[in-house]
């Protein structure tokens, strides 16, 4: 069965939902296959999804949500209510009324979009702000990853979208070491002189054979400990002693999120020792319960097709492979896997490339709150 989401099905689906709206194929029963636990690797933490039914009598109908599908309860998630081995679906789900089945409940296919909207996706980041009764007024994602994967360009790449021009704050750059050589943590303002938004990105020096961020330092990151500007140095790391060290942080303090940052071209020839090294400090995040995800920069230089626009991203199979290769190495879920594409030598902000970056960071925030949410019950 091909594809719904063509000419003017998009446009019917663009008047119902507003104008602006990217959709990409999370799933589909006849191409994955037919049960929850796929399902849900492939359409969890998605934020807002169409879902859309074929049945028996060539009727296409469906629903929209805007909130992301979880898997908390498999035995009585929505997909376990489908009883789609027989091609039925349950009564409760009352969705046999004729006027939209066509008097028939007997699905051939189901489809799930991720909905991509632009304006939408800038509002939910400008309004977000951390889970309540945390103490926590803004959460810190840390961004690290290999020399040259576009940490620093993701801090600018954000701070064009809301600065509303093309950013340049951070200084990023082509060399062989590292250009960035302070932690640095970056406040995101809407408009040049508007309040700072409800997260900071804090980057880092990215992470060589021989240097990079030692996994003693890394826990002073995590924790709280590291003073915002620290000049990372191999020689003198950071100690207790050093000036500006935190000895007691608050939770405020803490990074709430890891953002591995890799570049997408070299997915598949990740260098083992590099690849060591990131493993090390995700044990780290991990013993502290913190959540990873892994940006994939650079999807522009993957395919030719994403080279001038990457609103097609997510129907690229070469995209698909790179995000199940990211996926394997790091250890992760395919839902923490991001592709997106920085402001690398633009002159003008890019629509497409706003909604692929606004996407990762509403998922970021997403799981910085889960966490927030844990440290809470604990
Ligand atoms: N084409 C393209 N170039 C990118 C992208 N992201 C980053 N770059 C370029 O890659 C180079 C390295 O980017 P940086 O942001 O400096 O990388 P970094 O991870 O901060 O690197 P270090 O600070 O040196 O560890 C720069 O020339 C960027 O312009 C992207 O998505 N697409
Ligand atoms: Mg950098």
């Amino acid at each position: 069965m091909s594809i719904l989401l063509q000419g003017e099905e998009i446009k019917a689906l663009h008047r119902m939902i507003g104008g602006g709206v990217g959709f990409a194929l999370l799933y589909k029963i006849s191409r994955d296959g037919c049960n929850a636990s796929t399902f849900h690797s492939k359409c969890d933490r998605q934020g807002p999804t169409i879902i859309v039914f074929y049945n028996t009598n060539d009727t296409v109908y469906g629903g929209y949500t805007s909130q992301s599908w979880f898997s908390t309860d498999t035995e009585n998630c929505f997909f376990s209510k489908l009883d789609l081995m027989k091609g039925q679906l349950n009564d409760s789900y009352n969705l046999n009324s004729e006027n939209i089945t066509n008097d028939s409940v007997d699905i051939k296919d189901l489809e799930v979009y991720k909905c991509m909207c632009l304006d939408a996706l800038r509002k939910d980041t400008l309004n977000y702000s951390p889970l309540r009764n945390t103490g926590v007024e803004h959460v810190n994602l840390l961004l690290i990853g290999h020399v040259g994967a576009g940490k620093s360009s993701f801090c600018n790449t954000v701070n064009s979208i809301f600065k509303g021009s093309v950013s340049h704050q951070a200084i990023a750059g082509s060399t062989e070491r590292s250009l960035t050589n302070r932690f640095k943590k970056y406040q995101i303002r809407n408009g040049r002189y508007g309040k700072p938004l409800h997260f900071r990105l804090c980057d880092t020096k990215g992470i060589e054979k021989d240097d990079g961020i030692d996994p003693h330092e890394f826990c002073f990151i995590l924790d709280g400990n590291m003073p915002n500007g620290h000049l990372f140095n191999s020689s003198t790391q950071l100690s207790p002693d050093s000036p500006g060290f935190l000895a007691k942080p608050s939770t405020q303090d803490r990074m709430h999120a890891v953002v591995i940052i890799i570049d997408s071209t070299v997915v598949e020839i990740f260098e083992h020792e590099i690849l060591e090294k990131i493993r090390i400090l995700q044990a780290k995040a991990n013993h502290r319960g913190i959540p990873q995800v892994v940006l994939l920069t650079k999807i522009d230089r993957v395919s030719e097709s994403l080279k001038i626009d990457v609103s097609k991203t997510f129907h690229v199979p070469k995209i698909g492979e790179l995000v199940d290769k990211a996926a394997d190495i790091f250890g992760l879920p395919r839902a923490n896997i991001f592709p997106i594409k920085n402001y690398e030598d633009e002159m003008e902000l890019r629509e497409d490339v706003n909604t692929l970056a606004l996407l990762a960071l509403q998922q970021i925030l997403n799981f910085a709150d889960d966490y927030l949410a844990n440290f809470l019950e604990n």
